[in-house]
């Protein structure tokens, strides 16, 4: 089966001097709602990957509670911080959908950090996608489709980048094989962000 109906790929969406406003965006975010350590589910193994939310909602894990959408910071205990506008704009311009995103998931890899193939499965609406910018180091890519099993497409993600997961490729797994160090001078630090943009609850429900 192949994902490619619902998998769509913009890339370089975002230009250099975007990409520099949307980091600024971001890191007041975090000055608000700090990066912290998600956990898995159960095990409790920390996760490489460092998170943090914009939006109504955030997706968080930890060990004692697993993946949850929720309306404060797991450790500050306040609300998330709200989308920025270049954001929302985004979701309006690519999303197809008629309601904004409730959920801005964070994710900020360093040159070590990964993400295991998974599925987004969270969310209470699959008929909206899912939209990622990617922002930073390049990071190579999988997609596969509905099955844990099934074959998958590698490709590199740039700073810049924009993919809408709809379709057939809401729900393929996916996940993040490497980074690619020093291949973007955009983050002082190095690494990347990632940002999903995320539909959580059906309109009107
Ligand atoms: C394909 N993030 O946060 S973004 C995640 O680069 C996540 O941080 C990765 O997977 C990252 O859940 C990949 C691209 C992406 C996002 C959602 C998808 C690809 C997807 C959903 C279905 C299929
Ligand atoms: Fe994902």
């Amino acid at each position: 089966m192949s994902i490619s109906q619902g998998f769509r790929s913009l890339p370089g969406y975002f230009e250099p001097a975007a990409q520099i406003r949307l980091v600024e965006a971001i890191r007041c975010v975090i000055a608000d709602a700090p990066l912290y350590v998600p956990a898995m589910p159960k095990t409790g193994k920390q996760m490489s990957v460092r998170m943090t939310n914009c939006g109504s909602l955030g997706w968080v894990t930890d060990k004692e509670r697993g993946y949850r959408y929720q309306a404060v910071h797991p450790v500050t205990e306040r609300p998330w911080p709200a989308i920025p506008c270049a954001l929302l704009d985004l979701w309006s311009g690519v999303a197809g959908y008629p309601a904004p995103p409730e959920a801005c998931l964070i994710n900020y890899y360093s040159h070590a950090a990964r993400m295991g193939s998974h599925r987004d499965a969270d969310e209470q609406d699959f008929a909206a996608p899912v939209v990622s910018v990617s922002l930073g180091d390049d990071a190579v890519f999988h997609v596969g489709g509905p099955g844990r099993n099934d074959p998958k497409t590698r490709m590199t993600l740039r700073s810049g980048d924009v993919v809408v997961l709809g379709g057939d490729a809401r729900l393929a797994y996916h996940g993040i094989d490497k980074m690619l160090p020093g291949t973007s001078s955009l983050l002082g630090e190095g690494g990347r962000f990632n940002l999903t943009l995320r539909r959580v609850t059906k309109p009107g429900s």
